[in-house]
């Protein structure tokens, strides 16, 4: 995935026509485009090749099952044209090593969600957040999931892991986050939704991000 606007947009609509308006209209002001349920459950897996046309797909399933079943769904997700899959470290090792097999495979990429952006991420992930990045790291993950609403946690993961980890990080607007913030911290990529896709100008909104990364990366 190359980085380029550092924006990466949570296409999370439920309407094809809509899904697909949104993508070309924003597509010079964003990376990748991230995918999940209520879209895929929506419209069907075709979407994926559908939005591949305007960014690569990260396809963001949380995959958080055993190994077989791990293996059994990243299949699924790459042979329907995704770039990356989002996956659980929660799960384990063993889980993991299975979706990293599978992306090997097809030379695509996994991102192990270490600590969620919402209040409730820090109940029970944020205690282990730091076990899990250093698990991705050693299993060869390409990125890691870390929440752009906590800046300070980006920070601290962004130091246990070097540069050995890409970090996408979503929280940005909606949920409060502020992009300059979380890429001065150490994010690679910011992941926005209804920011973007819910403005009156999804176009200017993504565009807007874009600007206040690059002047952040700029000093
Ligand atoms: O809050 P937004 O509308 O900007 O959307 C954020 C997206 O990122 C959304 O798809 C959500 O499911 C996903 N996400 C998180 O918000 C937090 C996480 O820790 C992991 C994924």
């Amino acid at each position: 995935m190359e980085r380029n606007t550092c924006v990466i947009l949570a296409l999370d609509v439920t309407d094809r026509k809509e899904a697909i308006r949104i993508a070309e209209d924003v597509r010079e002001f964003v990376d990748a485009i991230k995918v999940g349920y209520p879209l895929i459950l929506a419209t069907g897996l075709r979407i994926i090749r559908e939005l591949a046309e305007f960014a690569p797909i990260i396809a963001d399933f949380k995959v958080a099952d055993i190994p077989n079943t791990n293996r059994l769904i990243c299949e699924q997700v790459f042979e329907a044209g995704a770039d990356a899959v989002i996956v659980q470290g929660f799960t384990g090792r063993d889980s993991l090593d299975a979706c990293i097999e599978v992306a090997s495979e097809y030379r695509k990429d996994v991102f192990v969600v270490s600590e969620m952006s919402h209040p409730g991420g820090a109940e029970f992930m944020q205690p282990v957040a730091e076990a899990i990045a250093k698990m991705a790291a050693e299993a060869g993950a390409f990125g890691l999931v870390a929440p752009a609403t906590r800046p300070e946690r980006v920070k601290r993961i962004r130091k246990l892991i070097g540069d050995k980890l890409t970090i996408i990080s979503p929280g940005v607007g909606a949920q409060g986050g502020k992009a300059s913030d979380v890429i001065a911290a150490g994010a690679d990529w910011v992941i926005v939704g209804r920011s973007i896709y819910k403005a009156e100008s999804p176009k200017e909104a993504a565009c807007e991000i874009a600007a206040e990364i690059e002047a952040e990366l700029r000093g």
